[in-house]
């Protein structure tokens, strides 16, 4: 399946890249194999699975899956989005340089600058809007270019085909992390990036109930390492939770499609609305980078950022008197979730940081879900007056 899966629309290839009706039962749902460890017929004489840290069918099943959605080869499943980042920016080595974009979720931030910085990794934010920003604090000893686009939580875009070919002239990878988007949206490894990074937990998985990461890339050598890395450290994603992905994974078309249109219409909403200072949502024509996202992207996505007048105040309120959307961190599942960015995922970030960055105390984020739009609608409204 996975070998024909190129030719097939992503509708096709959510409910069936690396799945064929089970061989031994006909099963038409992958099973859940929960076995630790594998039959050998004698010492290293196996079926392709010797113990399930260092692989296991049904997480090789999610890998195969996810690769096809990305357009990729090679799919290596982690136990959540951090690990799947740290065991990208694991195979870095002291002194080796890493330039990301200077909004991204406060985790990764804190990832590189808590955890890989006092292991020798140096790295340099910019706003990667801006080529020429990228290019000034490049280095002989950068080796990797690290993007979220849309970002998280300001939704900037970033070209990632000029940034691929920015890394490509200077022999280093760009690693897109693709969680807010999905391959619904855009694909990065057909525009030139190295690798995609997810956290499954979000709109892959979709319904809230596991927690997982994925990497994807084409790159023999990266996919190698990363192997290596899923074995050595054992951050590997529970058979039961890689087939919940798998199950959500067959109806992420679906979801992408209508996370995006009822967003635009909330969008379209908020921004005409009195209490509202500015709306960010790729698909509105005021984003600053809406043309790229055009360019770029086939939805603008469910996720919106919004600037209430009214500052913390107005924040608090909001996110204390809605109903359908719940006060959470995370994003991407079938219920509507609200978050105040300052306070909850980007604490992480130094104060200065989000200052510069405009995550000021009256921003909040939103993960529009499938509940009916004219709802969802009316819940802002009440919580807005
Ligand atoms: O939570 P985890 O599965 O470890 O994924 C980390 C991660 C990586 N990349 C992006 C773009 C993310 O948004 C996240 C996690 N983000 C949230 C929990 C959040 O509410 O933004």
């Amino acid at each position: 399946m996975t070998t024909m899966s190129r030719d097939l629309h992503l509708d096709t290839l959510a409910i069936h890249a690396g799945q064929a009706p089970d061989p031994q039962t006909g099963a038409v749902m992958q099973p859940i194999h929960l076995s630790s460890t594998f039959a050998q017929q004698g010492p290293g004489v196996h079926r392709g699975f010797e113990y399930s840290r260092t692989d296991n069918p049904t997480r090789h099943t999610l890998e195969q899956c996810v690769a096809a959605l990305e357009g990729g080869q090679q799919g290596i499943a982690f136990s959540s989005g951090s690990a799947a980042t740290s065991a990208l920016l694991g195979t870095l080595a002291p002194g080796d340089h890493v330039v990301v974009s200077d909004d991204v979720y406060g985790g990764t931030y804190r990832l590189l600058t808590k955890v890989y910085a006092p292991l020798g990794i140096e790295v340099s934010r910019v706003d990667m809007t801006e080529l020429r920003n990228v290019e000034a604090v490049m280095r002989p000893s950068t080796k990797l270019l690290w993007v979220e686009t849309p970002t998280n939580p300001l939704l900037k875009l970033i070209d990632i085909k000029t940034l691929g070919w920015l890394a490509g002239t200077h022999g280093i990878r760009l690693v897109v992390d693709n969680t807010f988007a999905t391959p619904m949206a855009q694909r990065p490894l057909l525009l030139g990036a190295h690798a995609v990074v997810h956290s499954t937990t979000k709109y892959l998985n979709g319904h809230s109930d596991v927690v997982g990461g994925m990497v994807v890339t084409d790159d023999e050598d990266l996919a190698k390492r990363l192997r290596f890395i899923q074995n050595a450290v054992g951050a590997v994603p529970s058979p039961f939770d890689c087939y919940l992905v798998l199950r959500g994974l067959k109806t992420l078309p679906v979801r992408m499609r209508q996370h995006s249109q009822s967003a635009h219409s909330l969008a379209i909403y908020l921004d005409a609305h009195p209490r509202v200072h500015r709306v960010i949502y790729p698909g509105l024509p005021t984003h600053p980078q809406h043309a790229l996202a055009a360019r770029q992207m086939t939805l603008f996505g469910g996720m919106i950022t919004c600037e209430l007048n009214g500052g913390l105040a107005a924040a608090r309120h909001v996110l204390s008197s809605t109903h359908l959307f719940t006060c959470a961190e995370s994003l991407g599942g079938v219920e509507s979730l609200i978050e105040h960015p300052a306070s909850m995922t980007h604490a992480s970030l130094p104060a200065e940081a989000r200052a510069e960055l405009g995550i000021t105390d009256g921003l909040i984020r939103l993960s529009v879900g499938l509940e009916a739009e004219e709802d969802l609608r009316a819940d802002l409204q009440a919580a807005l007056s």
